[in-house]
């Protein structure tokens, strides 16, 4: 009995992240349809894009947040990639062209998954950039030494681009056969410069009125 419960607990733990982490996400989530295993039949994630800050999904090691994403919970274990589309630059979503898109594996490695992230250009098989483990351990990885991915890529053409999610093997790509669950974040900050320096510009102004009152 002892032994069944032992063996049971990781595949338990990853169907309950799979059940929680869209409770827990104030993101735009979606779970995976299940049916991507190639770029002709990613699972297209433009809908589900959202404004918010969710505390899991930072943009950089300091664990600055970002305020527009979508995250998918996956699942590992039938031995596939999983391939996810997005837009830039088209209208489909907001994400914006010459700005940092943000993809960022959470809960894979406590789950079981050692991820590997590889980003292709609209073609769908030209690999803009790839990432195997974070070089640094960020909101939603939990452990020490994370080997969830992460990496940024700034996009200077419109169109639909696409991720696939896998298992590192050896430092390349592999399918996910590791019964497990992920939670793949998109993200960026698309919020237009002028509106920023107005946001610091109605700080200055507070701040000097503070100052001139003491
Ligand atoms: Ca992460
Ligand atoms: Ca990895
Ligand atoms: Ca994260």
């Amino acid at each position: 009995m002892k032994k069944i419960i032992s063996g049971s607990i990781m595949p338990a733990a990853a169907f309950l992240l799979l059940i929680v982490q869209p409770v827990i996400c104030f993101a735009g989530y979606v779970n995976e349809s299940g049916f991507n295993n190639s770029v002709s039949t990613a699972q297209l994630l433009d809908p589900f894009f959202s404004y918010g800050v969710d505390p899991m999904i930072e943009i950089d090691a300091a664990g600055n947040p970002a305020d527009y994403s979508v995250s998918v919970m996956g699942l590992g274990f039938d031995n596939t990639y999983d391939y996810y589309s997005f837009s830039v630059g088209t209208g489909g979503n907001d994400l914006a062209l010459n700005t940092w898109v943000v993809f960022d594996i959470d809960l894979a490695q406590v789950t079981g998954l050692d991820s590997f992230l590889t980003l292709y250009g609209t073609d769908g098989t030209t690999v803009l950039a790839s990432n195997n483990n974070s070089l640094f351990n960020g909101p939603g990885d939990f452990l020490p030494v994370t080997t969830n991915s992460f990496f940024s890529h700034a996009f200077d053409t419109a169109g639909l681009y696409y991720i696939q999610v896998g298992q590192n093997n050896g430092g390349s790509s592999a399918p996910i056969s590791a019964f497990s669950s992920y939670r793949l974040n998109i993200s960026s900050v698309p919020v237009p410069s002028s509106l920023f320096l107005m946001f610091f510009g109605v700080l200055g102004f507070l701040g000097f009125k503070r100052k001139t009152r003491v």
